[in-house]
């Protein structure tokens, strides 16, 4: 369980590292799993319902970006969601009562692996109550060489900035936003089994990965129950909205605070994940390490 320390840095800094959270049987099973996925990603010509490929993937050089909703591709995925090692402490941060977002494992691969521009999760998935938050779990350590995840400490409190270019939302905030302060970023590092937590408002980025090593970051999206999704088409009905509970029980009483919202409209032109959406300005924060 989480100390009140670790309680109260979590609400003053917008994130919070937990090491060894995962115990090493989870974290090779995980491993073991995505190695099989990538080998079989050889023959995969194009991004599909699971991977997400960088455009330079061949049969010969597999160059996964992602593998989507990890939870439906394999068990062992789903059981570290509802993993009472991760819930538990989840719940202590934002309540017993938990939904499922999304879940993505970001692989970055060795030599190349892309960057992600800054960014907040809330800009993407906006709803009544911002009790929500990101928690990823390192499968191999995670270091500043292999593009560890970059947070802006405190960034959860201020404005929802503005994540548009050319009229689109492009899932990306210019670097140079006044008040954004990415001189500020921390890594986010630990060794494999470690996991962090980020609140949805908290600005995070990542660099690209020059390392020998790949750098895979499972990502599972908790919100609350009764944050209730304001972008129309995250909602289909009841039945599949609550089948995403991952604990506790569901509730039709949304529960409505007073957040800063942007709408994520219209649509970035490329679309499939973040690395899609990101397309128009890539390369805009981290181009001195590309
Ligand atoms: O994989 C990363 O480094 C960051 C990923 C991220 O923030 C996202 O996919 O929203």
């Amino acid at each position: 369980m989480l100390t009140k320390a670790q309680i109260e840095s979590y609400r003053e800094n917008g994130y919070l590292v937990v090491p060894d959270a995962i115990g090493p049987d989870r974290v090779t099973k995980a491993r073991a799993k995505l190695a099989e996925l990538i080998e079989a990603s050889r023959r995969v010509p194009a991004s599909d319902a699971v991977y997400d490929l960088e455009d330079a993937h061949t049969p010969a050089n597999p160059r996964v970006r992602r593998i989507k909703d990890p939870h439906k591709v394999d068990k062992v995925y789903a059981d570290l969601l509802a993993a009472p090692e991760i819930t538990d402490l989840v719940a202590q941060l934002i309540g017993p009562d938990l939904r499922m977002e999304h879940t993505k494992l970001n692989i970055k691969p060795a030599r190349g692996g892309e960057p992600v521009e800054w960014h907040q999760d809330w800009a993407f998935y906006p709803h009544t109550n911002d009790d929500i938050l990101e928690v990823g779990v390192m499968i191999e350590d995670c270091t500043l060489e292999n593009g560890a995840l970059l947070v802006i400490p405190g960034s959860h409190r201020g404005p929802v900035f503005d994540h548009h270019y050319d009229g689109y939302f492009a899932g990306a905030i210019d670097p140079a936003a006044p008040g954004l302060g990415i001189g500020t970023a921390v890594p986010v590092t630990g060794k494999a089994g470690t996991i962090s937590l980020h609140h949805v408002r908290t600005v995070h980025g990542s660099k690209d990965n020059l390392s020998e090593r790949d750098r895979p970051l499972l990502l599972f999206g908790y919100c609350a129950a009764d944050a209730w999704p304001l972008k129309s088409d995250a909602f289909k009905d009841l039945d599949s909205f609550n089948a995403r509970m991952v604990r506790g029980k569901p509730t039709i009483e949304p529960r409505l605070r007073d957040v800063p919202v942007r709408m994520p409209f219209p649509p970035a032109p490329h679309q499939g994940s973040i690395f899609e959406n990101q397309r128009l300005v890539k390369g805009r924060s981290f181009a001195e390490a590309m």
